[in-house]
């Protein structure tokens, strides 16, 4: 039988079977089957051809964003307005149906943005050329999702990132597996954990592991040690825009609101261009992008050309943008900004900066 039909077949049965005690064990060995089914459906349809070119969407600047959500909520519409380039708009459902790059400038950084075309019920199977949307989306920074004050349903679009392996605004669980020659399998952990040490090796089994020393040091949840264990899963923050206010009223504004409170929505008009000075800052915030401003040993600071890099970056990060050899003659820096508690504070290349700092390095002859 084809892996897609015995998919099916395990989530029809998971549809049916009720959660109790007795089933528990089952609905377990059940969802393991599937994670591990997918996972090989996975590989093999990635060994099919790829029907999007990757070429109009090379990486480029500091970090890129995909535009997803469904048809027509204004995702060209947007795209043009954040950057350089143009995309079509249009009224039908499927005005674009290629990936369309462009740059966002903002305070230093160069965004890429990706127009895509609308993400439907399916695309993680292929429908609508979901696949390709969704592996260029995994190879992303930030998602940027988008849906209108009339068609905001949500749960499709999650649906289908979800069942493609990308995990929105979670970080990756610290799970790690050796495998062992005898002793079965051995679960250690460094936090108390709900889900049960039984259950965690049972579903082990059904991914074939006999003998494995896996340790843990997050409180996992079920649905974490399958995405462990099917491996390639990515981990990506996420924002959500809500677009069209101009047209909607307060109430709806008001129940739009409470209705995604989990998510902290930003509304935005793209066509009247309102709040999206708000929607660049929440962008740059949430990817973690911070501008470092270099202090030459003569001269002024150039403010306009800030190095843009990740929060958590160190100076050695800032040698290392520069000049491949600078780590290397480096003595320490000089840092006047929020990362130190005086002006011109002398710091180690392990030193983290932080947005805003002007740095100067002094370094060997
Ligand atoms: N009222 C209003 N209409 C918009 C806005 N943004 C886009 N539209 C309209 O929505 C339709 C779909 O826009 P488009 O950008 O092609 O959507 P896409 O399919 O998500 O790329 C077009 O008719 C746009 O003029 C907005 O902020 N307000
Ligand atoms: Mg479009």
């Amino acid at each position: 039988m084809d892996i897609e039909k015995r998919i099916k077949e395990i989530e029809d049965e998971l549809k049916i079977t009720k959660y109790n005690k007795s089933t528990e064990k089952h609905i377990l060995k059940l969802k393991a089957r599937l994670t591990y089914l997918r996972k090989q459906l996975d590989e093999q349809k990635k060994r099919e051809k790829k029907r999007i070119s990757k070429e109009g969407v090379k990486k480029q600047g500091n970090a890129r964003v995909s535009l997803i959500g469904p048809p027509s909520v204004g995702k060209s519409m947007l795209f043009n307005r954040l950057t350089n380039a143009k995309s079509e708009v249009g009224d039908y459902a499927f005005t674009t149906l290629e990936v369309q790059p462009g740059i966002l400038k903002y305070k230093g950084a160069e965004i890429q943005i990706l127009d895509m075309p609308g993400l439907i019920e399916g695309a993680a199977k292929g429908r609508g050329n979901g696949r390709e949307i969704l592996s260029i989306a995994r190879d992303s920074n930030l998602i940027l999702l988008l849906v209108d004050v009339y068609n905001y349903n949500l749960d499709i679009i999650l649906k289908e990132i979800h069942e493609f392996g990308i995990r929105l605004n979670k970080k990756r669980p610290k799970i790690s597996l050796k495998r062992t020659e005898r002793g079965g399998i051995k679960i250690a952990s460094t936090v108390e954990l709900k889900v049960s040490e039984d259950s965690l090796r049972e579903i082990a089994w059904e991914f074939g592991y006999r003998n494995a020393e896996i340790l843990i040091k997050d409180d996992i949840s079920v649905e974490d040690f399958l995405d462990f264990l099917a491996g390639n899963r990515v981990y990506i923050p996420a924002v959500l825009a809500i677009n069209k206010v101009d047209v909607a009223d307060e109430d709806s504004v008001a129940y739009l609101k409470k209705e995604f409170s989990g998510w902290n929505p930003i509304f935005i008009s793209a066509s009247e261009g309102t709040n999206l000075d708000a929607l660049k800052e929440m962008i740059f915030e949430k990817i973690g992008l911070i501008r470092v401003y270099l202090k030459p040993q003569s001269g002024k600071i150039d403010y306009d050309a800030p190095l843009i890099l990740r929060r958590g970056a160190t100076v050695e990060d800032v040698c290392n943008s520069i000049h491949r050899d600078f780590s290397k003659k480096f003595r320490y820096a000089m840092i006047w900004g929020k990362s130190v508690k005086f002006p011109g504070q002398h710091v180690g290349l392990e030193h983290q900066v932080e947005d805003e700092d002007v740095v100067r390095l002094v370094i060997r002859k």
